[in-house]
């Protein structure tokens, strides 16, 4: 478990390292259902079978638990190993994972479609030139043709493309050759995301696949069909739809919230919506209503991964990460949370009802008690999300006390896979040449990916900032998304001057030379593949091997908890890429399947799992794995790993 703040006898434990947090539970002593840590603590001990991965209840024979020591819990009923029944609760939980990335994907796609055929009023086509590069890849015709049927033909490919019968996908052709030279080989090029994810959960019911290696070839598939399949859709849709991602000004923490105006709080993962809240709050007449109502305007910010999606391309700050949710109602100033899909804690609506907060959701998949649900409907978009903003001025008066930490940060954000190559490139010849070339002259070291969640099982936000302070002191140049992005531009780490501080010799030149901060923030969870993009580029532009496995670059998720973040791990370990978790690890009580993950997929794979929950150590191997591919690449040239001495905790202690 993460290092805790230092503590002072009699005083309860820090669970976070942001002070917004902390100052907020005070207000939420009273809660009836307490807040995220309080329910954890609760549940603690928890039931160490299922910690494990050593639970099985797939069939009414059971539930069984297994224990290698102890004779009695050798086999299930039916004779399954504990290796097996981890093998499959892994491959389920990929499976959940990558149907959770993929419906969203599959949600704008359909959107995608009905607006190409001007069904859907509101939505355009932003960004034509992705539009083209979409058709190419997905083999569609260009030539004269008019943008509106190329955009109708990739809408109808792309919907279809979740549910194909037969691989493989095609955005998996962009992939490094060698890379889908595995697949092939491996037999794992996915089929449509629904295909996989079915044939994921027939294989791990009762009887079937009980081949821990047959079962993670599966998982693969499936994991791969969600990254380069339903996540990258996802991604390359919105993007054509809203705009690709530029470099932009952000603000993120509670401190955004304003006392005076109506404050809107977007929670969840699909910008479908939230794209037209943002218009719709900037409406005058919209504003008129907020001002007849005492407010002094509308204040729209996010939380989570829909928050990332609005920040990327608006600017709409950040209200925090996961476990935000429940403090920021607790500030009494939050007026409407606007709930879509993922990530919404069902305990937001009981912290609701103690505050004036309406909780609206709006998807028809993710309904919740205690919420009002007005439908989205994606053929008058504008129309829901006026509804939902009238809905949220009506409720200004309500108000009670309101408490918001004066604690923010500013940021930057909107790094595509598209605005690094012009940025390090220039805008006349964008390329990947001259980080490539900074990572072979050893400026940069090396690339790590540190992306997911935020859990109560880790101080918040302190596993991710240890990491990445670490990671940049030794010229790794950080990419980021999700509640972890958050995490890290909370504490100042999404900002230029971040390079001066706290970044190595190297990799603060190159920072500054180009005038970007040492942490990269790239989107939200469906945006990991605009990393896999990424690293595909810097082995396309040549010099640092000829596969993902190659390169100096390695994958972590230090306080990860939702089961896409195992997806989104899956996918990056078949794509060639080392990953790290920490926090916890479900198959630490099988030893075969963990020496499957751990070890064995090197083999086959060319990258492996690991787990090491303390943020210092995490580093340590992240470091030690880069060197390692450099060395492999004969550009190593000695570079000593940067050293934290006491003195330089207690410095990242104090933040
Ligand atoms: Ni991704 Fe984690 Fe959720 Fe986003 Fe945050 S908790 S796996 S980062 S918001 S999906």
């Amino acid at each position: 478990m993460a290092e805790n703040k230092e503590e002072k006898p009699g005083e309860p434990k820090a669970v976070s390292a942001d002070p917004a947090v902390n100052e907020m539970l005070c207000d939420c002593k009273e809660l009836p259902a307490g807040t995220v840590w309080d329910r954890l603590a609760k549940q603690t001990p928890q039931c160490t079978f299922g910690l494990d991965g050593l639970c099985c209840r797939h069939c009414a024979m059971g539930p069984c638990r297994f224990d290698a020591k102890r004779d009695k819990f050798k086999y299930g009923v039916c004779g399954v190993t504990a290796d097996t029944v981890a093998a499959r609760h892994f491959v389920r939980m990929i499976a959940a994972g990558t149907a959770a990335h993929s419906d969203h994907g599959r949600g704008v796609a359909e959107t995608f479609l009905a607006a190409a055929k001007g069904e859907a009023k509101g939505f355009e086509i932003k960004d034509e030139q992705k539009l083209l590069q979409i058709a190419m890849d997905l083999g569609i015709e260009i030539g004269s043709r008019d943008t509106k049927d190329i955009a109708i033909d990739v809408g109808t490919c792309a919907v279809a493309i979740f549910g194909s019968q037969h691989g493989p996908i095609p955005l998996l052709k962009r992939a490094p050759l060698k890379r889908q030279a595995i697949w092939k080989e491996l037999g794992i090029e996915p089929r449509g995301v629904d295909r996989e994810v079915v044939e994921s959960m027939h294989r791990t019911t009762m009887g079937v696949d009980q081949d821990p290696l047959n079962l993670i070839m599966q998982g693969s598939r499936t994991a791969l069909a969600d990254g380069w399949g339903g996540s990258m859709l996802a991604t390359e849709l919105q993007d054509v739809l809203f705009g690709t991602p530029q470099p932009i000004l952000g603000r993120v923490n509670l401190g955004v919230l304003e006392k005076d105006k109506v404050n809107i709080l977007i929670h969840g993962h699909e910008p479908l919506l939230s794209e037209m809240i943002v218009v719709v709050a900037q409406d005058p007449s919209m504003v008129a209503k907020a001002k007849a109502k005492g407010a002094q305007g509308i204040n729209l910010a996010g939380i989570c991964c829909t928050a990332n999606e609005i920040l990327m391309r608006h600017g709409v700050p950040i209200a925090g990460n996961f476990l935000h949710q429940e403090v920021a109602i607790a500030t009494g100033a939050v007026d409407a949370m606007i709930a879509d899909v993922q990530c919404v804690m069902e305990a937001v609506a009981r912290t609701a009802g103690c505050f004036h907060t309406k909780i609206i959701t709006t998807n028809y998949r993710a309904k919740m008690n205690g919420a009002v649900h007005i439908q989205f409907d994606e053929h008058d978009a504008i129309g829901t999300a006026r509804q939902i903003v009238e809905a949220a001025i009506e409720n200004f008066p309500n108000r009670k006390q309101v408490h918001i930490p004066n604690v923010q940060c500013d940021l930057i954000a909107g790094f595509s896979h598209e605005t690094i190559n012009y940025l390090l490139g220039g805008l006349f010849r964008a390329a990947y040449k001259p980080l490539n070339d900074n990572i072979i002259n050893g400026r940069i070291r090396g690339l790590a990916g540190v992306v997911g969640c935020n859990t109560p099982k880790v101080v918040q936000d302190s596993a991710h900032i240890k990491l990445v302070k670490e990671l940049i002191a030794n010229d790794v140049l950080v990419l980021q998304t999700g509640c972890a992005a958050q995490a890290c531009a909370k504490e100042g780490l999404l900002l230029p001057e971040a390079a001066a501080k706290h970044a190595g010799k190297g990799l603060a030149e190159v920072c500054e030379a180009v005038g970007i901060p040492p942490v990269l923030h790239m989107g939200s969870c469906v945006d990991n593949s605009r990393i896999l993009m990424a690293a595909t580029a810097v082995v396309k532009e040549g010099g640092l091997g000829d596969d993902i496995t190659d390169l100096p670059a390695i994958g972590a998720a230090p306080e990860w908890m939702s089961e896409k973040a195992i997806a989104i791990g899956q996918y990056f370990v078949a794509s060639g890429a080392r990953v790290i978790f920490g926090a916890t690890f479900p198959v630490l009580g099988a030893p075969g399947f963990k020496d499957l993950l751990f070890k064995g997929l090197e083999k086959t794979m060319g990258a492996v799992w690991d787990f090491e929950p303390d943020p210092s150590i995490m580093a340590r191997k992240m470091i030690e794995a880069i060197d390692k591919k450099r060395a492999a690449l004969g550009i190593d040239k000695s570079k000593e790993r940067v050293l934290y001495d006491m003195a330089m905790r207690r410095e990242l202690d104090a933040g």
